[in-house]
Formats: C-alpha cells, structure tokens, sequence
C-alpha cells in the first residue's frame, strides 16, 4: 500500500518547496500530512492540487504515518524527532541535530543510497545545504579519482536562514535602492540601513551592497558552525574519515542557490577532460563549462531547478591531481528539500 507522508515544517521556506516537489515528482504517497507549529495550525495549503489543513505538532499527528520528513530548528528536531521515531515513523530530519550520530546515516541518495538502510534509530539525516551544493559533483569524482582534500569557499544564499534571511534581503535592497552615494564611504550602508531598518537582522551585517564572511554560530578556534559541518559531513557522506577539509563561508546576496569555489586534490592523475566526462555522466549534474562564450552556472541562471551546476573547472597549476571548479545549487531544493523526497522516495519503495 502507500505510504503515508508526514511533513513537518510545512509552513516554512523549505516546507513551502517541499510542498511543491512532492506535487510534482512521480506520487508515490497515501496521504500526505502538513504539519506546522500550533502558531500555523488551522492554515490551509495546497498539496498535489488539494487543500489540505495545517495540523499543529502534537504526538498524534504520527500516528499512522510511515515517513516524516522534518525541516525545523534543532532544538524542535532534538525534541520531536525521537517522539516520532518511537511511533513508527522513518524520520528524515534536515537539522544538525543527529547528523553526526554514528547510528543516524547522513544521506545523498546519488552518493549512498545504501546507507539509508542501516538505521538504527529509526532517523535518517539529511546534510546542511552548503555541503549538499557540492555533494553530487563530488562524489561522482570521487567514485573515479578518489578525493584526499577539499579546499572551499562558499558564496551562501539568503534564503539559507529561512524566509527571514531572505526577508532581509529584500527589505535591505528596497530601504537602500534609487541612493547612488550608497557604498562609498566606510559604514554607509550600516548607518542608513539602521535608520531605514531598526530591527535585528538574521545576519551580522548588511547583506545587500555586500558580502558576509559569516555563516552558523560561532565554534572554538574561530569557526563558523557551517565551515565545520562542511567538514565533518562531506567525510561522513563520503565515507572517507580523513578527508581533509578546510572552508570559508560568506553570505552574499543572493536569493537563493548557493555557490561554492571548491579546490579538490585527488588520490590518483585528473585532467579536465577526466572531470568533464564524470560530470556529464553523473544523472543530477549539469556541466556548464565554456568560459570563452561566457558558460558558466550562476545562481540567476540556475535558481528554482533540481541540477548540481558545475563550471569553471580547471587544472591547478601548481598543486598536483588536483581541480579548481565552482559549483551551484539551489539551496531549498538539492540543498534541503529534494534531497529529503529523495531520501524518503527510496525508503518508500520498501513499504
Ligand atoms: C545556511 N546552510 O545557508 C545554512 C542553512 N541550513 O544558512
């Protein structure tokens, strides 16, 4: 019979794509449940062409589903997740909060679909949306060539902090647009922006007229909590535990889609044209790489579609078996919610 599917999170940025995707890939599902904080509860959205109303999250709301696809705060998925997971449900979770979890696997369905098999707690993860940006490019090299080190920059969507960050953006952009002696003189854009827009920001900065080298919370050492989850889930995703990793990530603005200048050293020779014949074989990614006429991804260009994007790849030249390329996705889709429907597409096919 059908699954039934369970979406938490329903009302938010990714909740709302979620809802999109489910509608319009292949319908694998029984029932689809949408299921909200109590703020949200009673609000009526459109699944697969149907009305369908918001329930407020509760332990019942789990009682006969088979799959809940969570995309909530940590500290929402720390608490609900287990309760949902003790009811029965395969729970895919999009939070930090289990990734690292030795019995939760970490899952990209284009690199180890296997692992989503082995859970023993009931919990798939699925990764944060910088490392997913770049996870099937890599792991299709990394198949073939064997990846050793990873050297990242990343070029982060608003919309990487919900509809607030992108909320932001818009309001910055509007508050600040048609002045043209903006972004001339050391803390302009902060001072008009504090007049213009007093309340607090989700970023550090402003976001327009600017870049940001900040992302997630701050970790010992000087590390943003998103330059360590690149690290540590890329070596899960990858199975390899040595992989090393070192990343910068800057907020920029940008909508959505994020983009990441990756520097990759591999185990064995690559040349571009070895890059080139994996990339445009692996299924879910789209090679756009003739710099000469102007090809390359850019996240105007890829926005709103599933594809990893890869471009810009180039032979280092001083460092051996080892590329420079940048890539793109779309932070919402690939980078949270299709991953999830993939995740929960495979694990359906088992009912
Ligand atoms: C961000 N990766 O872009 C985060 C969202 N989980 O802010």
């Amino acid at each position: 019979s059908r699954p039934t599917l369970a979406l938490i999170g329903a009302t938010g940025a990714v909740g709302t794509v979620m809802r999109d995707i489910v509608s319009t890939r292949d319908d694998v599902w029984g029932e689809i449940r949408l299921v909200a904080s109590p703020r949200s509860a009673g609000k009526v959205l459109r699944v697969r062409g149907e009305d369908v109303v918001v329930r407020a999250l509760a332990p019942e709301v789990f009682d006969g589903v088979d799959i809940a696809i969570f995309d909530v705060p940590d500290e929402v998925s720390a608490e609900w997740v287990p309760i949902a997971a003790q009811r029965g449900a395969v729970v895919i979770d999009k939070s930090g909060t289990f990734r690292m979890d030795p019995d939760v696997p970490l899952v990209v369905p284009e690199v180890n679909p296997g692992d989503a098999r082995d859970r023993p707690r009931n919990i798939i993860s699925t990764p944060n949306c910088t490392t997913l940006s770049m996870m099937a490019a890599m792991g299709a090299l990394h198949a073939e060539y064997g990846l050793r080190e990873l050297v990242v920059a990343s070029y982060q969507a608003v919309s990487g902090s919900g509809v607030a960050g992108s909320a932001r953006l818009y309001d910055e952009i509007e508050a600040l647009a048609g002045d043209r002696s903006i972004g001339q003189t050391a803390g302009d854009v902060r001072k008009a922006l504090a007049n213009k827009l007093p309340d607090e920001s989700p970023f550090p900065a402003p976001v327009a007229f600017n870049v940001v080298p900040w992302a997630g919370s701050y970790k010992d050492g000087g590390w943003a909590s998103e330059e360590l989850k690149l690290r540590n889930e890329s070596r899960k995703i990858l199975g390899i535990p040595d992989l090393k990793v070192s990343a910068t990530c800057v907020r920029v603005p940008v909508i959505t889609t994020h983009s990441l200048a990756v520097h990759a050293r591999f185990e064995r020779e690559i040349t571009v044209a070895d890059a080139h014949r994996v990339l445009e074989a692996a299924p879910t990614v789209v090679l756009m790489d003739d710099p000469a006429n102007g090809v390359f991804p850019t996240p105007a260009d890829v926005v709103g579609t599933d594809p990893t994007y890869v471009g810009r790849v180039r032979q280092a030249v001083d460092f051996p078996n080892t590329l420079d390329l940048f890539v793109c996705g779309d932070n919402l889709r690939k980078g949270a919610a299709l991953n999830a429907a993939e995740i929960a597409e495979l694990v359906a096919t088992e009912f």
